[in-house]
This record gives C-alpha cells, structure tokens and sequence, in this order.
C-alpha cells in the first residue's frame, strides 16, 4: 500500500504494512495484529515518544545483558516482522543467543522466523523443531518449549511483547528477566525486572547504542547501574506520565493533531 509522506500518521502506518508484511510471509500470528493495536493504544496516550523512565530502563538492560554470563533474545513473531535486523545488532554487541519462542507454535513459524533472521545476518538461532526439547515448569502454554542451549540454561532473558506467563514462570527459575511492553500494566511489565516501557520500533536502536556505549565500562559501573536501577519506581514513572498527559489533554493544554 503506498503511504503519501505528508500523512500525518505515515510513520505509525508504515509500521503496521510491516506487520501485515510480516504476517504474509508466515512470521506473524494472526493474534499478533491484535496484539500490535492494544500496544499503539499505549503509545498514542504516551505520545508516540520514548519517554524519560524508559531511557533509563534501557540504560539497566544494555547493562544487565552485558554482565550476563549466558543472556538470550527471545525472538517472537511480532518482534522478527518489526525489528530482525535490530535482534541480529544486539546479540552481536552483547554475545547474546538468539531464540525463537511462540505463544502459537507451529513448525513452519519457528523456521520462518529462523530463516528471516539468518537474512539479516543472525549465524544460529535456537528453538525451531527439535531443538526446544526443554521445558519450563508450570507452564502449559506452548512458550514452555525452549532450546537447552539457550532459554533453559539462560541467566538473562530478553522478552520483547510478552503474555505474562512465561515471565513469572522464568523467574521462578531464577532468571532475571528483561521486557519491553508499551502496556504498563500488564503482567509481564510487572513481573519483568527490567520493563522497557517504549515501542519496540524505537527501543530497540537505542539499546543496540547503549550496549555499543557501555561495553567498555568497567564491570563495577555496569553493577552499579543494574543494582541502583527500581522497575517498581520506573513503572508507577510510566504510568504518571500516562496521568499528566491525559490531565493535560483534558485541560486542552496539549493539543492533539486531528488524524
Ligand atoms: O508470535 P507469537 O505466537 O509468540 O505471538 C505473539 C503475541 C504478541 C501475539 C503474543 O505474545 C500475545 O498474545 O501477546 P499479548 O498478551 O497480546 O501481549 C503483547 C504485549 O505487547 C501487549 O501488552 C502490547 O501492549 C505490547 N505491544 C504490542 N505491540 C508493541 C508492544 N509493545 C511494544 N512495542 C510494540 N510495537
């Protein structure tokens, strides 16, 4: 679909045509549209923009993935339609595995995503067939299936748009856990120790820079930085932008464009 460049919404549009992409070259679950619409809910309230606290979430995640001893980027099929290239960019600065896992799981999925990933460069990706012969306790839905070379033996799991499940149960292993979730209020955004409450479309360049920027810090500041970081106070941070907003809005101090 051509797009005209004076549309207001073009940028949010072109998004979505990735998706619909996406969804047509056998990445995407057809759910996943409907998961995309409930997060562009979030990012038009939070104004289409990465926000303070988020930028602060991505600081403690570049360094939290550079201290882990085995991290991996779960790969979903949202996530291999919008930003491949980006998943590919942060496991090569951070030496961070890439797998597939998907809440619908099918063969011809996993090695779809797998195949999109190794286009932009990705050498291995762990979780198709097979390989996701692990399971994770107490969970029953089909994320349970994960690589023992990857997510079951992982100190540090990325899990860009999550169903909550999974991230309680892989903390439950004692795993720390990284999320971005424009819905501040979701289950995984709060059971996430790390919770990037930003688009993935813009998070991800900026993790990709702050991992390029902090790799060479000494590992005592990158502890520092994951220690002194409080996914409860970024959280509630989030959620009084979300309120200031709307208050502003409301008042007509902010005027939205009309679409
Ligand atoms: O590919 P599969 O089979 O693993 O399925 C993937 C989906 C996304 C369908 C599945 O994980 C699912 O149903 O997820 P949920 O429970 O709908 O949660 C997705 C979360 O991601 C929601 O809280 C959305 O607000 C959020 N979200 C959607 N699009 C974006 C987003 N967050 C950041 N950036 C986005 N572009």
């Amino acid at each position: 679909m051509k797009i005209p460049p004076s549309h207001p919404r073009r940028e949010s549009l072109l998004v979505r045509e990735k998706l619909i992409e996406g969804y047509r070259k056998g990445l995407v679950a057809l759910p996943g549209l409907i998961a995309h619409g409930r997060g562009e809910a979030f990012d038009y309230i939070l104004g289409e923009k990465t926000h303070p606290p988020a930028k602060k979430a991505i600081e403690a995640a570049a360094a939290l993935l550079l201290l882990a001893k085995h991290p991996v980027l779960s790969v979903n099929g949202n996530t291999a339609a919008l930003v491949p290239e980006y998943i590919v960019g942060l496991s090569r600065v951070t030496g961070a595995k890439i797998e597939v896992n998907l809440f619908y799981r099918t063969r011809e999925r996993e090695e779809a995503i797998a195949e999109e990933l190794k286009k932009y460069g990705a050498e291995e990706v762990l979780g198709v067939g097979e390989d996701a012969s692990a399971t994770i306790p107490e969970l029953f839905s089909e994320r349970r299936r994960v690589s023992p070379r990857g997510i079951l033996i992982a100190d540090v799991v990325f899990v860009p748009l999550e169903d909550g499940d999974r991230t309680e149960a892989l903390r439950k292993m004692g795993k720390k856990i990284i999320a971005i979730d424009l819905n501040p209020f979701s289950r995984t955004a709060r059971a996430a120790n790390i919770t990037i409450v930003d688009n993935i479309v813009r998070a991800m360049p900026l993790l990709i820079e702050e991992a390029r920027r902090l790799k060479n810090m000494p590992r005592r500041f990158l502890e520092d930085l994951v220690n002194n970081y409080n996914n409860d106070l970024v959280l509630r941070d989030m959620v009084k932008i979300i309120l200031e907003r709307l208050k502003s809005i409301s008042e007509n101090k902010i005027v939205l464009e009309i679409p």
